[in-house]
């Protein structure tokens, strides 16, 4: 198994773990959970791989305890959870369910109990059905709606969580929430996904206005993008970059982190709509501090400009449900990328985490990152030991993580103030329209049995966290 020994990051670096509410917690209809468009969307039949669902998942609403000493028997010292807004308020508004709250307070006091970082997000994708019911992302009134749930869970968790994330990959909600049908709610309209970015900009600036408010520990505030690398092909690959730059990542860092919408995204998508939903002093919303900008990556995209001829490709690393994820950009074409990949099909470039970030410390100097997600789907195979337990060899695994890190590292040895880092994920769970045909997971799950398996990245991380810890004491519990 390749060693971790060489990769040596700063005592203060936060090495951890990452899931989401939908994608392991199950228990979908229990203790006043409301259903989500997730719910809804993953049981419309022809959504999801093998129509999974998220009603079980890995069960961990029922293992939470166990899930808790397997992170500490891990030696994590950070890991970054979701909350499910549905939990907490069933039809999206109203007073909080307490039970759903309870869930979250002991999920945090159980980190905390344990000498782990917890790093919450509010938003990863579980939106109330009944807000859908009523627009969904497109009706402005559920940026005003997620303000208050903001505002429910900091009151409830803001002496405790350590970093909050208002919004998980918003570029997913709203171009294969509303644009290409790939996920939930599963709309196909390029107009109501442009709507859904800016509504889900203004979510979070009102978000952190909110938990400003009522946080009493001094955390810090972020936002998770899923950024995409772009590389272009041919004599129009700079036009096709560009434009699927704007939409794609600069739709949300120049509201975030400049105030502005960019003149060339409205330009580009002003046969699709003109951007009234803009409304004055939104931007100065968005426009809030942010402690740390969570950066999420996987693969690169390659893209070109189309010469109408030729069957179009359209390898832009999603499920493709009919529509387009990319508004206003038809005569981009999406290359097929160069091997080696994972099993989903992405390809394995551990060059353009590096790339990126130095690109967004050259962009925006002085802006705190953290890599918030990054791992790899692969076939995994359970094996027996003669002593009857379980053992996962995943070297694919180990070998991904270890040259993304060793990336992340290149990054902070040429000055980019990188503040952590967070394997994609904890354990396998529901991989969206995949189901659970992809695991991403460093704990395998027996999805018949609930048995969680160590797989040999998970052992991989282990000692690399174990040299790291070496460095500093674990921090004291804190509530
Ligand atoms: O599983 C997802 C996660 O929910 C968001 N980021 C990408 C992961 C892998 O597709």
């Amino acid at each position: 198994m390749p060693t971790a020994q060489h990769l040596s990051f700063p005592a203060h670096f936060l090495l951890g773990s990452a899931t989401a509410a939908y994608q392991i917690e199950g228990a979908a209809d229990e203790d006043g959970r409301g259903p989500s468009i997730w719910d809804t969307f993953s049981h419309t039949p022809g959504k999801t791989w093998n129509g999974d669902t998220g009603d079980i998942a890995a069960d961990h609403y029922h293992r939470l305890d166990a899930d808790l000493d397997l992170m500490a028997s891990l030696g994590l010292r950070a890991y970054r959870f979701s909350i499910a807004w549905p939990r907490i308020q069933p039809t999206g508004r109203g007073p909080a369910n307490s039970k759903g709250l309870d869930f979250y307070s002991r999920l945090v006091d159980g980190l905390l109990d344990r000498g782990i970082t917890p790093i919450a997000t509010l938003y990863h994708w579980d939106l109330p059905q009944v807000l859908e019911d009523e627009g969904g992302w497109t009706n402005r009134e559920t940026a005003f709606a997620f303000a208050d749930y903001a505002r429910i869970v900091g009151e409830a968790l803001g002496d405790r969580v350590a970093v909050w994330t208002t919004l998980n990959e918003p570029w997913c909600s709203a171009y294969l929430g509303y644009g290409s049908g790939a996920h939930a709610p599963g709309r196909t309209d390029g107009a109501a996904a442009l709507t859904a970015v800016h509504h889900l900009n203004l979510a979070h600036g009102l978000a952190v206005e909110q938990l400003r408010a009522v946080t009493t520990n001094d955390p810090q505030y972020s936002i998770t993008l899923n950024f995409h690398v772009l590389r272009g092909k041919g004599e129009g690959g700079e036009e096709a970059v560009r434009r699927i730059d704007a939409l794609a990542n600069r739709a949300f860092t120049e509201p975030l982190l400049r105030g502005h919408y960019p003149q060339d995204l409205i330009e580009d998508t002003a046969a699709v709509t003109d951007w009234a939903f803009v409304e004055d002093g939104d931007l100065a919303r968005i426009h809030q501090p942010l402690d740390l900008l969570g950066v999420n990556y996987y693969a690169t995209t390659t893209v070109r400009l189309w010469d109408g001829e030729t069957p179009r490709q359209n390898n832009d690393g999603h499920k493709d449900m009919g529509g387009s994820p990319w508004p206003g950009s038809p005569q981009v074409e999406f290359v097929a990328q160069e091997g080696p990949h994972t099993a989903m099909g992405w390809n394995i470039d551990p060059d353009g985490l590096e790339e990126l970030l130095l690109d967004l410390h050259a962009r925006f100097p002085g802006q705190p990152l953290v890599i918030t997600e990054n791992g790899a789907a692969f076939e995994d195979h359970l094996t027996a030991r003669a002593d009857g337990s379980h053992a996962v060899h995943d070297p694919e695994r180990v070998d991904y993580i270890r040259r993304h890190l060793a990336a992340a590292h290149r990054a902070l040895t040429a000055g980019v103030d990188l503040r952590g880092y967070f394997v994609w994920s904890l354990m396998d769970n529901f991989e969206w329209g995949y189901g659970y045909s992809k695991r991403f997971g460093i704990v395998h799950i027996d999805y018949e049995t609930q048995r969680r398996t160590i797989k040999d990245s998970a052992l991989w991380y282990q000692e690399l966290l174990r040299k790291h810890h070496a460095q500093q004491p674990r921090a004291a519990s804190s509530h």
